[in-house]
């Protein structure tokens, strides 16, 4: 990989990281009290042979520090991988909010985001079939906040009261701790098929959105329905959005599996490598609005987390770009210490009463004292705000702030009445005042009850072979819960989303549905209720499909895909050439990958440098493979099990397959074969490169899929 990149911008946030950062170079060692160290090989003893000394300061300073490096990770994300970027804004935004940044167009706000899996401990692998985190912060000059979103935009649950029971069910079984970052388990499934409210959820969760290409190929949404504010004191309900300008594209659930082996880090290395390239990734900003007046005119409730606003009833407006253009110098003073909370908001955003977002306005903070250790997480350099902090906290473990007045309260005369208190016209937060009428009460809203028109939205919304991968995953993973009790729940709840599809689960699982779904009521019913009128139900909405919600309509493009070369001694330097170089300037990679390491011998006896060997890399780490020709390469590769595995599996994976006229012939000794059907997608044989090029920007031609014979 080259290592010449862009210069990334500068930012706020970097200047204002750089009097916390280090490096050793051409520097002398010293302990953690700056003394230099002469020998830091041996401990101190008594005698060469003897016990060591307890005098060793310098031996236990060292351990101790060791012994203490590791905090606890985090309850759910705890795997993750984050960089640092900057947000622009295309448009001001004042007629909704009077948030600065999103007011200022010539203004760069710094942002900081992470990206992870929900379920899996911080050593898990990248590629589990799973929600993805996506939480930017933006260091705003009105202080921190946090958009701690998904790339799903619903979730499991309404209420945050269930949260540590959704979590309990899909982590591994307290007994045993098996199985690691899957959710294929009883406990999941057995939870699940009591929650009909997490259908809608289900959906996309057995989807391919769980299985990314790439982070940089994810959405972002902030889930829940928020305020924005503006000037005027109005409020207008929002949902945010961040839109990959790679479009959105994932891998095949064979391929994902493999990859876990291959390479558990592919994301996070994906991540690193493209912006240590320059390709930095970039995503846009998008907010639906919903004036207050429209509150009640959907079939859902704007409150419900389960629920999405269809873009085709309230269009996303782009408002301005996120680029991410560096990596972090360190990744546990950074990624891991960095703390998101939805709680921490600048003036012009406020909350909405989704029950969700309202308990994880607790969560957040009350899990940074347990895993960060202290009150003072907002010290730790990544996660302090641009403007200086001034109140009246004080004191607890590692403060470093030095706090110079004599008074810690407010009013005082003592200090002069500082800090003061500012105007909401000065900045000064305030809460929008909702007006509030009603009994306090432990229940859900009748609103909340139709658990299934959105999942059948989503369902019906999807290409074929997109319903082909959810009705595969439901089968895989069902097909792991031992307890057929569930899998029998399951079948019912996914009859009401729709007939064929549960048909299709329960015929691989040799199982019948059920003729009379059992839809569990998970809510309390009053003392007062009766049972009927609590059951979930389903509305017929006017929206049948919604375009937006199919990957298959998502951008297509060549930029930033890695392209296998397959090659070997004799190859055809010419054609190697004419693809690297079409590749490159597409903004794409060709890589070599040939039987060895080292160099090859081109057919003009020119030594070729080989990226990767077909012993230490697999088609599941590329988008694509390219077959030049030269007849001594293609004979040495036909002896090759490991090229002609590399071409099946990409075949299988429906990964665009070219080649020049004579690298084709290799083909034949593949399952891709010769008297394969010329107009079959993804496959381009007459070794004409614009072609070749074209079909890898489609991504994947998941047509091919239920014809292909090739084993997994
Ligand atoms: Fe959460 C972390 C996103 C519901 C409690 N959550 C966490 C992270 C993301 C989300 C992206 C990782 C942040 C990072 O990279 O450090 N969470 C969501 C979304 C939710 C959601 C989109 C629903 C719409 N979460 C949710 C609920 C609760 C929590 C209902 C608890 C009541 N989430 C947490 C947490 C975590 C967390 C335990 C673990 C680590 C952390 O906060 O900092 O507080």
């Amino acid at each position: 990989m080259a290592k010449k990149v862009p210069a990334p911008k500068q930012s706020g946030k970097i200047n204002d990281l750089v009097q916390n950062t280090e490096s050793g170079l051409n520097e002398l060692m010293t302990t953690d009290q700056g003394l230099l160290i002469n020998d830091d090989q041996n401990s101190l003893k008594a005698g060469e042979r003897g016990a060591t000394l307890l005098e060793d300061f310098i031996l236990r300073e060292k351990i101790t520090h060791f012994d203490h490096e590791r905090i606890p990770e985090r309850i759910v994300h705890a795997r993750g991988a984050a960089a640092h970027g900057i947000f622009e804004l295309y448009q001001p935004m004042g007629k909704y909010t009077k948030a600065k940044f999103l007011n200022d167009t010539s203004r760069q706000t710094p942002v900081f985001v992470r990206f992870s899996t929900v379920a899996g401990s911080r050593g898990s692998t990248d590629l589990a079939r799973d929600v993805r985190g996506f939480a930017v912060k933006f260091y705003t000059e009105e202080g921190n906040y946090d958009l701690v979103g998904n790339n799903i935009p619903v979730f499991f649950i309404q209420d945050a009261m269930k949260f540590p029971d959704l979590i309990h069910a899909v982590k591994p079984e307290p007994h045993n701790e098996i199985p690691q970052a899957a959710s294929a388990h009883d406990t999941f499934w057995d939870f699940i098929s009591l929650m009909p409210e997490a259908t809608h959820m289900i959906m996309w969760a057995m989807s391919d959105r769980a299985l990314p290409r790439s982070f940089r190929m994810m959405e972002g949404f902030g889930v829940h329905t928020f305020r924005f504010i503006n000037d005027k004191n109005e409020s207008f309900f929002v949902k945010f959005h961040w839109k990959p300008l790679l479009g959105v594209h994932s891998v095949a659930w064979d391929e994902a599996q493999q990859i876990s082996g291959k390479d558990a880090d592919f994301h996070r290395r994906d991540l690193w490598d493209a912006i240590e390239a320059g390709a930095f990734p970039e995503w846009e900003f998008g907010v639906q609005i919903i004036p207050e007046a429209d509150e009640h005119k959907f079939d859902f409730d704007l409150l419900d987390p389960t629920k999405l606003v269809p873009e085709e009833l309230v269009p996303v407006m782009r408002i301005g770009k996120m680029t991410l253009n560096r990596n972090p110098d360190n990744f546990f003073a950074e990624t891991e210490q960095v703390a998101f909370h939805p709680g921490h908001l600048v003036p012009g955003i406020d909350f909405t009463n989704d029950p969700l977002l309202q308990g994880r306005l607790f969560s957040y903070t009350d899990t940074q004292l347990s895993r960060l250790g202290s009150p003072n997480f907002h010290e730790i350099p990544i996660n302090r705000s641009l403007n200086t902090v001034h109140n009246n906290q004080r004191d607890g473990h590692m403060r470093q702030q030095i706090n110079k007045d004599v008074t810690s309260y407010h009013p005082n005369t003592i200090g002069g009445g500082c800090p003061y208190q500012a105007k909401a016209a000065d900045g000064g937060f305030t809460s929008h005042m909702e007006r509030i009428d009603a009994k306090k009460i432990r229940g859900r809203s009748k609103s909340f009850f139709d658990h299934f028109s959105q999942a059948t939205l989503f369902f019906n919304s999807q290409s074929a072979p997109e319903q082909n991968h959810i009705i595969d995953a439901l089968r895989f993973e069902l097909s792991n819960v031992t307890i057929p009790a569930i899998r029998e729940r399951m079948l019912g709840i996914l009859s009401m989303v729709d007939k064929t599809l549960a048909q299709r689960v329960a015929d691989k699982l040799g199982m019948q549905v059920p003729k009379k779904p059992n839809q569990p009521i998970n809510h309390s019913i009053p003392a007062d209720g009766k049972v009927a009128d609590y059951q979930p139900v389903k509305v017929d909405p006017a929206l049948k499909s919604s375009a937006a919600l199919s990957m298959a309509n998502s951008v297509k493009g060549i930029k930033s895909r890695k392209v296998a070369i397959l090659a070997a001694d004799g190859v055809n330097e010419a054609s190697i050439k004419a693809i690297v170089t079409k590749l490159t300037a597409d903004g794409a990679s060709g890589m070599i990958v040939a039987p060895r390491m080292g160099q090859i011998k081109g057919d003009k006896g020119n030594d070729i440098m080989v990226n990767k060997a077909l012993f230490n890399t697999s088609s599941v780490l590329f988008d694509a493979v390219y077959i030049p020709g030269g007849q001594k390469s293609i004979n040495a590769l036909v002896n090759e099990p490991d090229a002609i595995h590399f071409i099946n599996q990409a075949y299988r994976h429906c990964k665009a397959i070219g080649a020049d006229k004579d690298g084709g012939l290799l083909l034949d000794a593949t399952y891709v074969g010769t008297g394969q059907d010329e107009a079959e997608g993804g496959i381009i044989i007459d070794g004409n490169i614009h072609h070749f090029v074209n079909a890898v920007s489609m991504h994947r031609s998941w047509e091919r899929e239920p014809s292909s014979k090739v084993p997994a």
